[in-house]
């Protein structure tokens, strides 16, 4: 029994110096609560988030990764940990990566590498599919910011399906944001790159004096571009259509978050940038890079674009991609600027389309501008200037609709669908809580402070679940902070990142969990609706999850589903090289065939297929001195591809604990001089 000042809780509450339980709360609760400490409001936070075991979480929240190069997947409000999906970097729990073909050929191929040796990625903004604006939650979009490339993971199976270098840009950032019917996945270049004119970029072949763009103005101006992409995805294959996709030309200037509008908003598409100083010369650029007294915020007619790239011919097509360029972007009236308060770090669509929110980290206010006021600004042509390639800038006056007092540091804008938004703010480590205006806020106090709550520490992006959507679920808030510093356990100078739970239910945000993140680095976070995920059970058997058609799995002719149809065969290519094939089964406890005999020197080839039906009964293939590891679900058909290097015997096994006789569930690999 814990004990309070010497007195046990039975004598407490016999004294009336503890309050009673309220009904159904025993009091052991409080005698538990007492000897942990745990203060009544702590109590009531753990109540409001504790989820047992059989019961699910309400919304599902997907994270990037940053430079892990993978996403993950929590819960809220539990903020449980359920997986990680490896996209860029190769994951042996997954088998992704290390010999399974199809995973090879995600991550390795031509289409995903541009023939560099890359094996990581930077992962940031995560986004789902859209339809009439709404999450559909059937696929997840994500981006490579070190390497420019985008990538596709199917909902179904949690698993990345496409990953492709975007043509023309070096780094992206701003992106993955979707267009309302997922027609496009937007990704914006975040540092400029050397483009050739009419040319493009393409890493090793660009011609441009290279030293002089980065030392001097003239060529800087002259030979740096950036490029916002829009890639079109194919629903039915599960990826990324080049041929269909278009991209913009931007001035150098650094492009950085994004949103793409709907409802009144339709056809927009903001790009935050900064750096429109220039990346040249030999100044620290964050000295440099914040002179300005404003950024630009970029405003493209993504429709038009389309017609004018994909129906009418007027884009030229380089390195695999329709450009549209700056000068035709111009002329056309396909992008603008407007001002935008220094140093933003976000630009989000309020729920009804009529506001986008602008914090600028080095500017106490957000900016909340109307879509309308800017299409008709665009229409009018009420312009206060342009920038140095004659880009038109809007008349700020004319298309701000508020200007709000928050925080220092404000970043990234959330809402809730009751007409409020929720900004974090890097500098003052909080979240405020501010109104909009009319028509999505209907009290008397529009553009207003009404709430902050504090947070630890360094918040970069926070989480409500479905905001950047018409239907927000305003119910939590989940900040993603940059530092965590005394808040958890230590372990070492490596700190974890800090997830905090804020239920913003209520008239005053309430701190309910936090979690240490434990892997990273997350920077952006996506929830939806748990009932809007519907992940596959098991496969069914003999599925090559890797081919799809109709937005559909396809079964490989390659599976062999039943046992006692394995089979082994060797045979020369027309190059001369040798081929020992097989064709088998994994189910538990035997891995079919066990004895694999190949000659040195040749290819082998294995086809595997898991021929379970039972949820959770993964076996995996791992091959010792051979560096394979192939994790194969219920139903899942595999093919592992190696070349037999060395001559031996080597174990080989199943890596997954799924049954009693698991460590039985082996076999010899023979490869004979
Ligand atoms: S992100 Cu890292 S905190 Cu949007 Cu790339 Cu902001
Ligand atoms: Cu199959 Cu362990």
């Amino acid at each position: 029994m814990g004990l309070v000042g010497g007195l046990a809780l039975s004598q407490l509450l016999a004294k009336g110096a503890v309050a009673p339980a309220p009904p159904g709360v025993s009091a052991r609760v409080q005698e538990l609560a007492a000897a942990r400490g745990l203060s009544p409001q702590d109590v009531e936070n753990a109540v409001a988030t504790y989820l047992p075991g059989g019961k699910y979480d309400e919304f599902y929240m997907f994270s990037s990764g940053g430079h892990s190069g993978q996403v993950a997947v929590y819960g809220l409000p539990s903020l449980k940990l359920y997986r990680i999906i490896a996209v860029f970097t190769p994951e042996p729990w997954q088998g992704w990566g290390y010999h399974d073909r199809k995973t090879m050929e995600v991550l390795f191929s031509e289409r995903a590498t541009a023939g560099r040796p890359l094996s990581w990625g930077d992962t940031h903004h995560p986004e789902f599919d859209r339809q009439n604006a709404e999450y559909v939650g059937r696929w997840l979009f994500i981006g490579d910011k070190v390497n420019g490339r985008a990538a596709a993971i199917s909902l179904l199976d949690f698993e990345t399906k496409d990953i492709v270098k975007i043509p023309n840009v070096q780094t992206i950032h701003g992106g993955a944001f979707t267009t309302p019917n997922t027609e496009y996945v937007l990704y914006a270049t975040q540092y400029p790159a050397p483009w050739e004119p009419g040319r493009g970029y393409k890493p090793g072949v660009t011609k441009v004096p290279w030293s002089q763009v980065v030392k001097d103005e003239k060529y800087f101006w002259e030979y740096m571009r950036g490029a916002l992409t829009f890639l079109a995805f194919d629903r039915n294959t599960g990826r990324f259509d080049l041929s269909k996709s278009f991209q913009i030309e931007v001035p150098p200037y650094v492009q950085d978050l994004s949103t793409i509008s709907w409802g009144p908003g339709d056809g927009l598409a903001f790009v935050n940038s900064f750096g429109t100083e220039g990346m040249f010369g030999e100044t620290p650029y964050e000295a440099k890079l914040s002179k300005n007294d404003y950024d630009l915020l970029h405003i493209v007619l993504w429709r038009k674009a389309e017609d004018l790239c994909l129906r009418q011919g007027r884009c030229k097509e380089i390195n695999g991609i329709k450009v549209l360029s700056l000068e035709d972007a111009i002329k056309e009236g396909v992008l603008f600027f407007v001002r935008e308060p220094k140093s933003p770090h976000g630009v989000d669509t309020s729920p009804g389309g009529h506001f986008i929110s602008v914090g600028g980290k080095l500017a106490p206010y957000a900016t909340v501008y109307s879509t309308e006021k800017i299409k008709q600004a665009i229409a009018d042509k009420k312009f206060e200037g342009q920038d140095r390639y004659g880009v038109p800038i809007l008349d700020y006056g004319s298309v701000v609709a508020g200007q709000v007092e928050v925080c220092l540091g404000p970043l990234h804008t959330e809402f809730d669908g009751r007409g409020n938004a929720y900004i974090s703010c890097f500098v003052e480590n909080v979240v405020t809580k501010f109104t909009l205006g009319s028509p999505e806020y209907r009290g008397d106090k529009p553009f207003t402070v009404v709430d902050k709550v504090q947070i630890h520490y360094n918040v970069g992006h926070i989480c409500v679940p479905e905001s950047n959507s018409p239907n927000p679920a305003g119910k939590y808030l989940v900040a993603l902070n940059k530092w965590s510093i005394d808040r958890f356990f230590p372990v070492g100078p490596l700190k974890p990142q800090n997830f905090q739970l804020i239920d913003i239910s209520g008239d005053k945000m309430r701190l309910l969990a936090e979690v240490p993140v434990g892997w990273g680095e997350p920077h952006y976070a996506k929830a939806i609706r748990a009932e809007k995920i519907k992940p596959l059970d098991v496969y069914p058997v003999g599925t090559d999850p890797h081919v799809m058609k109709d937005g559909q799995f396809q079964l490989s002719s390659n599976a062999v589903t039943e046992i006692g149809k394995e089979r082994v065969q060797r045979y020369q290519l027309p190059d001369g090289r040798w081929v020992t094939e097989v064709w088998g089964t994994v189910i538990r406890s035997t891995i079919r065939p066990n004895i694999i005999v190949a000659k040195k020197g040749d290819i082998v080839r294995l086809h595997l297929t898991n021929i379970e039906k039972s949820v959770d009964a993964t076996h995996g293939l791992a091959i010792a001195e051979y560096n394979v590891a192939a994790s194969l679900e219920p139903g899942e058909y595999a093919e592992i591809e190696f070349v037999a290097d060395i001559p031996g015997v080597f174990a080989f096994y199943c890596y997954e604990f799924c049954s009693p006789l698991h460590l039985e569930m082996v076999g010899w690999l023979v490869v004979e001089e």
